[in-house]
């Protein structure tokens, strides 16, 4: 969750529509971002021109990071975010619902279960996942260059 949905406390509102939706949130923490943690975190975007703001953004204040479990968890969540530009999204998405622009559209998922991999790698140790995520840990990338 981006730092625009914590700011206007639509967290609880939020994992409230992933939970109806059948996804479990099974690791959560809210935190700041330094900006290399923003810059390691988007690092596949580095070459795109809204890259600096985007990881500025992304420190501006504390963004809540999840793991979330369920079937076909990557395509059913990024079906329930809803297109990057909000103003395009769908109807019911959470980037329709809250989002305000293409930068400040409240929520981040991961796109692959190989990128899954990674992001949860970056931010969550073993001990933090509720469900049992040891295959996780067989492939530890480090996504800085
Ligand atoms: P998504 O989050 O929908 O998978 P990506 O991975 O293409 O989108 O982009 C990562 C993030 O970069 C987006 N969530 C959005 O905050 C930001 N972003 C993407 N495209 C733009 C753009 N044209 N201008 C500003 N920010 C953008």
């Amino acid at each position: 969750l981006k730092p625009d949905a914590v700011k206007r406390n639509l967290t609880g509102e939020i994992n409230t529509q992933i939970e109806k939706n059948n996804m479990k949130i099974v690791a959560q923490r809210m935190m700041l971002l330094s900006l290399k943690d923003a810059e390691g975190f988007y690092f596949v975007h580095k070459d795109r021109a809204f890259f600096n703001d985007l990881c500025k953004y992304m420190t501006s204040g504390p963004i809540v990071v999840q793991v979330l479990m369920g079937k076909d968890v990557i395509n059913r969540y990024r079906k329930l975010m809803g297109t990057t530009n909000p103003s395009n999204a769908e109807e019911d998405s959470l980037r329709k619902l809250y989002g305000l622009s293409v930068e400040e559209n409240s929520v981040h998922g991961s796109d692959s279960k190989e990128n899954a991999k990674i992001e949860i790698n970056y931010f969550f140790s073993d001990r933090e996942i509720y469900e049992d995520f040891t295959w996780l840990r067989k492939a530890k990338v480090k996504r800085e260059g």
